[in-house]
This record gives structure tokens, C-alpha cells and sequence, in this order.
């Protein structure tokens, strides 16, 4: 069990930070790099998408900066190295060992005879891959993948490119992210954006977290909860765990408070819902609204600006307490008193993250969570809206720039008005989309720009096999990782400068921009000499992919729009809608906020208001068939949900250390409760193997993981991610979202037969 008096921050935060500088010999480089983490005129911290605070001060957080640490490693990945090691030796290392190695270094092309990575020169790997594409008999047989770390600038140029050859294959990582809360907020509110921005957490009179660990993976955001805290404002947290972060908290940025003498408590109510609960716990507060509460309701916000009220009224009070309680594991009474928080106040924000985005009802249950506030016009008011915490640093912004796979019409036009072709108007895929069109050999070619999505996407085994049936696929990438290894025919790694890294083109050290969770949009350039001198920046890349392939298919002078990335931003200014003067405006410090219909109030949707989602609450949080295979079986069926550690950045594994939950030097854990260990027999030490139930006849099982009592609800478990990717199935996804329900997966869990 965690230490019960164990708090987030601190000084206990401070000296993991410091190891972790020391540990990767480089203290001086990274010490600077720090100082210029989220500062105006320095990089932008590769950790999250959470906004910075303005006040100058020195800003960092313990897991910005592991991910500048594990960027700035000396350690490399070389010609040697891959001499000395075919792909099939190194699929058999963990994801850790092999990001652990180092930075890749030199372009890389896979030879199919030797089994291994051989260097290529540039002109060689642009020319390769130009071929690649043009012998595909159809654009759409090509898939580009983005990670959210890509910038605005070279998100643009990979989209103007994929359009001017005819395809929308776009998938993103947000497919796998917070896909859910882009379609909900969309339909609700006309923007699939958040509403808020930094400044609303310090009017906010209650702020609701659900589904989301902050401590771990958004340690900034622990400061304005802290500092709203301080000042009385209220913090309800809804989370299947008790995570340390959400509870007390110590700004290890705080002098007085590295001793940990001053930490704040910062929930003042803690509920525990069960895995996929919060969409009736989000409907059960609708209900105390409507039927105990209506006086406090605000008729005119209503009156003025929503639509599908009526059928609303009528849906909510059609679901019965019992199916409340039974399907969010929380009472009537707890239920009430949260309704009760949120009406009391004037103010109100809610956030979340995956807890609430990656299961079956996610897109209903955003949409649910967000009628609270247009019952209560908690909307477009300072100090009110809605949250999602978005996860990689510049996630939105890819968004933003066009990596979509259904393009409106006015953006499909204004790309036409600037480039001079006619954008491809049919859909194209999203990760679920473009892995089984790889699987089903419709597809025959993936370029990545980051990320690892043999690891990150769900299904390992039958992803793995897409990927493995590529034609070519090509990775842009600053470190080794699975992906790169399930190589079909032929691949390339292409390696690139990192965020914190000089980017000099043009004979000049060049910006990039990004979007964080608020929708503000600032510029940020590295300052450490790069890994290598062969390195790339993506923006290089992506145009030099572009040039070689599209040849004189479009006139876009590339050279200048690498020679000067001002340029690119000259362009991005007239196609996207609010990035006018875009290069003059990145020079106010902190950037400039895009403008948000929502939170002006204004309704982008089909009817011009905002919508209510008149639907019953979910029988159960699997599908008919998965359901009577549950029923089904001898053993209990466990919901399982699969999280990150403290010593993780998605796929990227820094360490083995989970300090908040208890854990040390194992990932290898299935986290339970007492009761449910003890029914099958379970002690702490014991082993278990964990299998899926699913209405195919696919085996999906990991074994020899090691079971740990836990404060959970009981019935519901969690493991690492990515270790238990392979449990969850393909079909496994979100309704309207296609996202894998990474937070819900049918299992059961036996003793481990060896
Ligand atoms: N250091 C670090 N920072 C990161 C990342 C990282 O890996 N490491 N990843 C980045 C990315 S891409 C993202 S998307 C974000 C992810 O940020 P989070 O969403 O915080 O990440 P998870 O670890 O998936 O945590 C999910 C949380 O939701 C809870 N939860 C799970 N299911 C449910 C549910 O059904 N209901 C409720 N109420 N709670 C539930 C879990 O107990 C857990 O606390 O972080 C970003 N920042
Ligand atoms: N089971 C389960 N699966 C999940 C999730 C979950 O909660 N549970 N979460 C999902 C979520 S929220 C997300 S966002 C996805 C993440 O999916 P991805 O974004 O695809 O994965 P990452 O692990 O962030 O990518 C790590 C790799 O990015 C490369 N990289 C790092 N920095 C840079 C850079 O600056 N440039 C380039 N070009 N490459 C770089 C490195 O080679 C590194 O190995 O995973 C999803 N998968
Ligand atoms: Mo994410």
C-alpha cells in the first residue's frame, strides 16, 4: 500500500528531479535547458500541453524535466550499433533498453538481407522514399501518422503535402487520446476546443478533475489547483484512484515548501467512481439539478442559448437512482453533494483527461459532463468552462494546422486559394483506420512524424502485423523505439533535432510554434548544440519529402520555407482562421490566444445554440456480445484500465519507479483490491496471468505479472501502459470515437501457471 502520508511535490520530488539530471551526466546542459523550459524566447517544455504562467520565475517541473534529460542524452545510437544488432535481437528488447541506448544519429534504411539498420545519406532517403510514394497506385494507399510533439510548422507543411498528393489519411495520436472530447464539444458547444484559459483557474469558485492524474502527467497544473486551494476555492476530484497528486501537494518550486511544511490539501471531496462511471455520475448530477435543485438553474442561459431541454428533462428523469448508483459505484448521497458543489458556486470548471476519453461512452459522457454547465450557464463567464487537459505539448495545434482526417469545406477552399489544387474531399483515416487498412493490405505505406504507435495503439500483436506488412514505412525520430523494429519490406529511420535542440537553417537559429491546452499559441527555439550534425529538423524533413516527391506537381518555393520558417507561418496565416499577423504576434511574450466561439458565447452547431444530449445512460460498458461472453464465464471478470507511471512518458519508459502509488523497480503489476485478491487467492507476491474476454476468438493474455493490493473499487484493476497494449482488443473502441477503450477492458486474472 502507498504511504499514506506521501504527498506530490516537495522535496522528495526535487532530489528525483536532480538524479535524474545527474544520472544523465550532462547537469550543465540540462541545467540550462531548464532555465529556458516555457520562458519566453526559450524551447517549449516537451513534457505536456498544460499553459504557462507568465510570472518569469523559474519554471520547471520534475517530469519536464526527465523528458529534457532523456532528450539530451550523450548516449547515441550509431552506424556500430546497429551494426552489431539485427532488428530481430533488438524486437526482443524491452521499450526502456531501447530508448535507453540513446539519440539516433545518422539516416538509416532497413536491409531485409543482413536483418539490420544500415546509414543511407539524405539525398538517398528522400529520394527512396519520393519513389515509395509515386509507385503507389492511389494516394490514399499512403498513411501519415503525427505525433502531438510535431510543431505547427511542420504539422502544416506534412498536411499541405498529404493534401497536394490527394489523401486525408491523417491519423494522429489524438485518435487515441482525447479524440472523444473533440466530437463532444463539437456537437455541445460548436468548438472542439476547451473554453478556458489559465487565468479562469484563479476565478473559479469550483473545479472538478475527472479521469486524470495530474501530479504524474501534468505536474503544472498541480499549482493553479494549489493556488485555488489556497484561496478557498473548491476541488472535487472523481477518480477510480486515490492518486497521491489530487490530495496534498508541495510546490517544489517554493522555497519554504521544498521541506514540504506548507503542502495543501487540495481536494476537499474525493470521489472513487467505478471504471466508466462517470457518465451516470455526470447524469445523476443532471438529476439532482432538475429535480432537487431547479430554482438555482439558470433559466435565462438556458432560455437564450440552448437547444433540447425539454427531451433533456425527460431522459434525466427517466433514469432511475438505482441504475445511478449501480452503473457509477457512488451513492445517491455523494452524488447530491457534488451536484451541490457545483450549483452553490457561480463558478465552475471542469477538467479532464483519459479517465474520461477512452472508453466505449466517452463522447456521451463529455457530452453529459458539459450539460452540467449549460444548466447552470457555467459557461463563457470568467472563472467557468470546460477542460480537457490535453496530453503532448502540442497535440492542439497539430489539430489546428490540418492534421484532420475530414477537413471542412472552408478549410478545404482556403487551401485551394493558396496552393492553387484541389484538396481530396474524401475522408480519410484515423489510427483505427489506417492500422486495418495497413492489416487488410489496402494501404501500403506509413511515413510516422514521431511518436510509436506500434506500442501506444491498442491490439499489440495485430498492429505489430499491420505494420509488418508495409511496403515502406518511414519514421521520423529522435530515439529507438518498437515501432521502427516491425519493419515489412523496407524502412527508414530518419533522425531529427528535439524540441530543446538549436534548429540553424538558413544561416539562422530558427523558431517553431505550438498551441497548449488554452488555446494560446507561442513560438519556441532551442539552445543546445544538437546530437549530431546529420540531424534534421522535422520542418527540413517534411518539406524535403514533399520537394522530392511532388517535384513540380505544386509551386511552393521549399527552399525558402526552410531557409526561414517565418515563411511557413506567412502561409499558415492564410489558410487557418485566427493566426493573422501570426509572425508578429508570436513576438508578444507568452504569445497570443486563439479566438474561442464557445466561450464567447457563440454556438457553431446545426441548430446556432448550444446542444443537450438527450440519450439514456448505457445499459453496460462493453458491447451486447462481449457482455454475454462475460456472462459466460466461471471466473469473476475484472474492468481493467491501463496508466502511466510516474517514471514514464507514454511509450517512453525512463525508469521503473511508480513513487506515488508505492512501487519500486517493477512494472510488471496488476494493481487490486484486498477482497477481490483474496476470493481468487491472491496474496501480494502472487503471479497472475491476465486474459481478455472478447466475442472473438483471438487469445489476448500477458503473464507472470505480479498482483498488488490497492485502494480501488473492488472489480475494477490497473496496469501499466504500454506492457498490456496487447490486451486490448481491436475492435475494443470508443462509439463515434474510435478510440481505444484503454481505460476499460474485460478480463480475468488466474494464477500464473509456470
Ligand atoms: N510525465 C508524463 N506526462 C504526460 C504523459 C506521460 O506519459 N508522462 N502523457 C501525456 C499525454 S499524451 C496525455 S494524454 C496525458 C495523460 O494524462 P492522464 O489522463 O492523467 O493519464 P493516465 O495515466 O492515463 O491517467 C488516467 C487517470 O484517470 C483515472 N481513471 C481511469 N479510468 C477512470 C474512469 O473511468 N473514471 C475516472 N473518474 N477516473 C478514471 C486513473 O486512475 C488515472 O488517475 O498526460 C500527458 N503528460
Ligand atoms: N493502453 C493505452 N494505450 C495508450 C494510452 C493509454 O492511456 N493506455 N494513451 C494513448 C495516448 S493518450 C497517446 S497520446 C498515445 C501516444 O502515442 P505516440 O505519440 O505515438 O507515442 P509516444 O510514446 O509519445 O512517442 C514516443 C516516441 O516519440 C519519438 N520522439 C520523442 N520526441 C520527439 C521529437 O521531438 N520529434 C520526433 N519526430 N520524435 C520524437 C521518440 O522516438 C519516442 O520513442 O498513446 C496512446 N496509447
Ligand atoms: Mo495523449
Amino acid at each position: 500500500m502507498p504511504n499514506k502520508s506521501s504527498k506530490a511535490g516537495g522535496m522528495a520530488s526535487v532530489k528525483s528531479t536532480v538524479n535524474q539530471l545527474i544520472k544523465s551526466k550532462q547537469v550543465r546542459r540540462n541545467m540550462l535547458n531548464l532555465y529556458h523550459a516555457n520562458k519566453h524566447e526559450g524551447f517549449d517544455c516537451p513534457g505536456c500541453a498544460w499553459g504557462d504562467d507568465k510570472s518569469g520565475a523559474f519554471r520547471f517541473c520534475e517530469n519536464g524535466a526527465k523528458a529534457i534529460a532523456w532528450e539530451s542524452t550523450s548516449e547515441k545510437v550509431d552506424a556500430a550499433f546497429f551494426a552489431q544488432h539485427t532488428v530481430s535481437e533488438l524486437r526482443k528488447q524491452s521499450d526502456h533498453w531501447l530508448e535507453s541506448q540513446g539519440r539516433l544519429v545518422e539516416p538509416l534504411r532497413y536491409n531485409a538481407q543482413t536483418d539490420k539498420y544500415e546509414p543511407v545519406s539524405w539525398e538517398q532517403a528522400f529520394t527512396h522514399i519520393a519513389n515509395g510514394i509515386n509507385a503507389l497506385q492511389s494516394p490514399n494507399e499512403l498513411e501519415l501518422y503525427t505525433s502531438g510533439r510535431a510543431s505547427n510548422e511542420a504539422s502544416f507543411l506534412y498536411q499541405v503535402f498529404g493534401r497536394a498528393l490527394g489523401t486525408n489519411n491523417f491519423p494522429d495520436c489524438s485518435n487515441m487520446c482525447h479524440e472523444a472530447s473533440g466530437i463532444a464539444l463539437k456537437r455541445a458547444i460548436g468548438v472542439g476546443k476547451g473554453t478556458v484559459t489559465l487565468k479562469d483557474f484563479d476565478a473559479a469558485d469550483t473545479i472538478f478533475v475527472f479521469g486524470q492524474n495530474p501530479g504524474t502527467n501534468h505536474p503544472r497544473m498541480l499549482n493553479a489547483l494549489r493556488s485555488a486551494a489556497k484561496r478557498g476555492a473548491t476541488i472535487v476530484s472523481f477518480n477510480n484512484l486515490k492518486e497521491v497528486g489530487l490530495q496534498r501537494f508541495a510546490s517544489p518550486q517554493k522555497p519554504a515548501e521544498l521541506l514540504g511544511l506548507q503542502a495543501v490539501d487540495i481536494s476537499a471531496r474525493y470521489y472513487t467512481p467505478k471504471l466508466g462511471g462517470d457518465f451516470a455520475v455526470a447524469r445523476g448530477m443532471a438529476k439532482v439539478f432538475i429535480e432537487e435543485l431547479a430554482e438555482q438553474l439558470n433559466q435565462d442561459f438556458i432560455n437564450t442559448h440552448t437547444h433540447g431541454i425539454d427531451a433533456y428533462i425527460e431522459q434525466v428523469k427517466a433514469t432511475q437512482w438505482q441504475d445511478i448508483e449501480t452503473r457509477s459505484g457512488l451513492t445517491r448521497a455523494d452524488i447530491t453533494e457534488a451536484a451541490n458543489l457545483f450549483v452553490r458556486s457561480q463558478k465552475a470548471i471542469t477538467c479532464w483527461a483519459m479517465g474520461i476519453t477512452q472508453h466505449l461512452h466517452s463522447v456521451d459522457t463529455i457530452h453529459e459532463l458539459t450539460s452540467l454547465h449549460l444548466l447552470t450557464g457555467a459557461i463563457g463567464v470568467p472563472g467557468s468552462g470546460m477542460c480537457p487537459v490535453r496530453g503532448h505539448s502540442n497535440v492542439q495545434g497539430n489539430r489546428t494546422m490540418g492534421i484532420l482526417e475530414a477537413p471542412t469545406q472552408a478549410f478545404n477552399q482556403a487551401m485551394q486559394a493558396v496552393f492553387d489544387f484541389a484538396p481530396p474531399e474524401k475522408p480519410g483515416h484515423r489510427v483505427y483506420d489506417a492500422i486495418k487498412a495497413l492489416h487488410a493490405g489496402q494501404s501500403k505505406m506509413l511515413i510516422c512524424l514521431g511518436g510509436n504507435i506500434a506500442a501506444a495503439s491498442a491490439d499489440t500483436a495485430y498492429t505489430e502485423q499491420a505494420l509488418r506488412r508495409t511496403a515502406l514505412m518511414v519514421n521520423i525520430a529522435t530515439k529507438l523505439n518498437r515501432t521502427h523494429l516491425a519493419v515489412g519490406q523496407d524502412a527508414l529511420i530518419l533522425p531529427c533535432l528535439g524540441r530543446t535542440e538549436a534548429d540553424t537553417t538558413g544561416g539562422k537559429n530558427q523558431a517553431i510554434t505550438v498551441e497548449d491546452t488554452f488555446s494560446m499559441v507561442h513560438a519556441s527555439s532551442g539552445n543546445t548544440p544538437p546530437a549530431s550534425d546529420l540531424l534534421k529538423s522535422e520542418t527540413e524533413i517534411i518539406a524535403r519529402i514533399a520537394q522530392y516527391t511532388l517535384k513540380e506537381r505544386i509551386a511552393l518555393d521549399w527552399e525558402s520555407l526552410i531557409a526561414d520558417y517565418s515563411n511557413i507561418r506567412e502561409l499558415i496565416a492564410k489558410v487557418i482562421p485566427g493566426f493573422d499577423n501570426f509572425n508578429a504576434q508570436i513576438q508578444q511574450p507568452g504569445g497570443f490566444h486563439l479566438y474561442n466561439s464557445a466561450a464567447n458565447l457563440q454556438w457553431n452547431t446545426a441548430s446556432g445554440k448550444a446542444e443537450f444530449n438527450a440519450v439514456a445512460l448505457p445499459e453496460a460498458l462493453f458491447p451486447d456480445s462481449v457482455q454475454s461472453k462475460i456472462a459466460q464465464q466461471d471466473s469473476p471478470v475484472f474492468t481493467l484500465q491501463t496508466l502511466r507511471s510516474h517514471d514514464q512518458y507514454n511509450t517512453t519508459v525512463y525508469g521503473m519507479n511508480d513513487r506515488y502509488r508505492g512501487v519500486f523497480g517493477e512494472r510488471q503489476l496488476v494493481f487490486m483490491h484486498a477482497e477481490d485478491m483474496r476470493l481468487l487467492g491472491l496474496t501480494d507476491n502472487s503471479l497472475v496471468d491476465i486474459s481478455t474476454i472478447w466475442d472473438d476468438d483471438t487469445e489476448r493474455k500477458v503473464t507472470q505479472f505480479r498482483a498488488m493490493s490497492y485502494d480501488i473499487p473492488q472489480g475494477n484493476v490497473a496496469c501499466y501502459y504500454p506492457e498490456t497494449n496487447p490486451l486490448i482488443p481491436f475492435e475494443s473502441v470508443g462509439l463515434a470515437s474510435a478510440t481505444p477503450t484503454s481505460k476499460s477492458v474485460p478480463v480475468v486474472i488466474s494464477h500464473s501457471e509456470s
